[in-house]
């Protein structure tokens, strides 16, 4: 399994660095394994079992990685939360998951603590200084692996999806599913001990958590770590650090690409450089073929599997296509309404099946059985099609869904934010074509008789109850909606007139 591999790689080369957090610390493969191990037995100090949820809301750090291998070797479920959620938004993910703890960032523990102590199941909200050395809390414990066999099919993590139409949903990623994907990507991308990855991700995400940070430590490579992304340090530590790795979502690409302003920089040394998260414009792929003298792999994932394809390491990456099913991953594209697999070159839903699939959502039968067909394939809500030579093409989604900047978001979710306004009479938020970000999340809002609020309170109402990527970016005031016979607003009306 995935937490073997990392402790073969702990004996192969203890003293090998495992992760530089650049600017700070550097955490030998040893020492990792240190540290994990005296994690989870402070973990089972705490009290916590197999299956116990254990919530992190923490920046890029060795607590949350450390936290995160911990409790999958006592075969806990981690649970990670993006920073950006204010606390009403975190209260309804440690609520549904009952999470038994939290650790939290200790400038959060003003904001924290009441929300918190209002929540039956969990223990204890534990604030931790992220920069304050780990090592220091948990020293007392063992540094021993704690003794707990994990079965493939338990849990490992929880990480929410939005939904169409419904609240966030804890997706299960058991250690089943990260084994398959690891071994998968590991064989497909040639991931190799000597790499080099420069991590400039955010870790609470699939992407960079199980494709990139869990795909350099398997492979017992090094992963240096960017607190967060900026083009023009990650342009020069490109050159200067001559990494083999970098992994990132388009508006990432996007911004190095103009970072580059048109002069050529050698980035043909480098071994890998992917995309994903969100489709990859064609000038971009080659904007880099030009500027970079490479050429961007990109696959296709979600949250609820992991990677499913990919373009080739050798062969042909075909630009405007996510590539071939990974090993071990089958693929199809079928009739939605039917479920009936399609012929060559003809669009439908692009449907998964394998190892890597997760076990479904938390507490949500209904759901999980409707987002899998009868005969097991699960349904991405993705359209897409397949060339005769086995190229899969997605051409856009069967559900309402923004992609922006490589996180999604659910305009059902907004919606319920800005009808709670009580100058909202009625909205439909919709994407709208940017260059940078994919899609920008637009508001079209109709106002109550006699409101006339500015476009930045309807922006600070959402702001507060929701993490930042998701409030609209711009608000478009309407005297009313286009609606269907059932009274559905036509989205794609408003796109024809609120995109500018
Ligand atoms: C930040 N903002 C966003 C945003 N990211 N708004 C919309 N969409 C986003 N993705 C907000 C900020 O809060 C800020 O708001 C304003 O936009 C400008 O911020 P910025 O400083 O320009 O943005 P930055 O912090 O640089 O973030 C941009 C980014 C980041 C691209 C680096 O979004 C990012 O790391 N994206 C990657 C997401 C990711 O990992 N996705 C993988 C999901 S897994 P204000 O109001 O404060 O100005 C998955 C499966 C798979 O999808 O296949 O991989």
């Amino acid at each position: 399994m995935f937490l073997d591999a990392i402790a073969a790689n702990c004996r192969a080369h203890p003293q090998k660095t495992a992760i530089l957090f650049l600017g700070g610390e550097a955490v030998s493969y040893a020492q990792l394994a240190q540290t994990t191990n005296r994690t989870a037995h402070y973990l089972r100090a705490l009290g916590i079992d197999p299956g116990d949820r254990v919530a992190a809301q923490l920046p890029k750090c060795l607590p949350f990685i450390t936290l995160h291998l911990a409790a999958m070797q006592i075969g806990a479920v981690f649970l990670p939360l993006n920073p950006g959620y204010p606390p009403a938004e975190l209260r309804y993910f440690l609520a549904d998951a009952g999470a038994r703890l939290l650790f939290a960032d200790r400038t959060k523990q003003a904001a924290l603590t009441e929300m918190s102590a209002s929540l039956p199941a969990l223990q204890e909200a534990i604030f931790i200084d992220a920069d304050a050395p780990w090592s220091d809390r948990v020293s007392g414990y063992s540094a021993n692996p704690v003794s707990l066999p994990v079965d493939p099919d338990q849990t490992a993590m929880m990480l929410y999806t939005s939904g169409t139409t419904s609240r966030p949903k804890g997706a299960l990623i058991t250690h089943g599913n990260l084994t398959a994907n690891i071994e998968a990507l590991h064989s497909a991308w040639g991931w190799r001990a000597d790499d080099l990855l420069l991590h400039a991700l955010p870790i609470f995400h699939v992407h960079g958590l199980v494709v990139a940070l869990h795909g350099a430590l398997h492979a017992g490579a090094t992963a240096e770590l960017l607190p967060d992304f900026d083009a023009a340090a990650v342009l020069d530590l490109l050159q200067s650090r001559r990494y083999s790795v970098f992994m990132g979502v388009p508006t990432m690409h996007r911004r190095l690409y103009a970072q580059a302003a048109g002069t050529r920089i050698d980035l043909s040394f480098m071994r890998l450089l992917t995309s994903g998260s969100d489709r990859l414009p064609d000038d971009l792929f080659f904007g880099y073929q030009r500027s970079f003298g490479v050429t961007l792999l990109e696959r296709y994932g979600m949250t609820e599997t992991g990677m499913n394809l990919s373009n080739p390491l050798h062969g042909e990456r075909r630009v405007g296509s996510v590539g071939m099913p990974l090993p071990g991953v089958r693929a199809r594209i079928a009739d939605p309404a039917t479920d009936l697999p399609l012929p060559d070159d003809v669009v439908g839903e692009v449907q998964i099946s394998g190892a890597h699939v997760f076990a479904g959502y938390w507490n949500q039968p209904e759901k999980t059985a409707r987002a899998f067909t009868e005969d097991g394939w699960l349904r991405t809500g993705d359209l897409g099609s397949r060339s005769r030579d086995g190229y899969f093409t997605l051409k856009g989604r069967a559900k309402d869904l923004i992609i922006s900047g490589g996180l999604n978001v659910y305009p059902p979710e907004v919606e319920l934010a800005l009808m709670t306004h009580a100058d909202v009479a009625a909205c439909a938020v919709i994407g709208c074509p940017d260059a940078e970000w994919g899609e920008l999340v637009v508001a079209v809002i109709v106002l109550a008789p006699g409101a006339a609020p500015t476009a930045d309170e309807i922006r600070a109402h959402c702001r507060d109850r929701l993490a930042a990527y998701k409030a609209p970016r711009r608000v478009v005031f309407a005297a009313e909606l286009p609606r269907n016979a059932l009274g559905k607003a036509q989205k794609a009306l408003l796109r024809g007139t609120a995109c500018e």
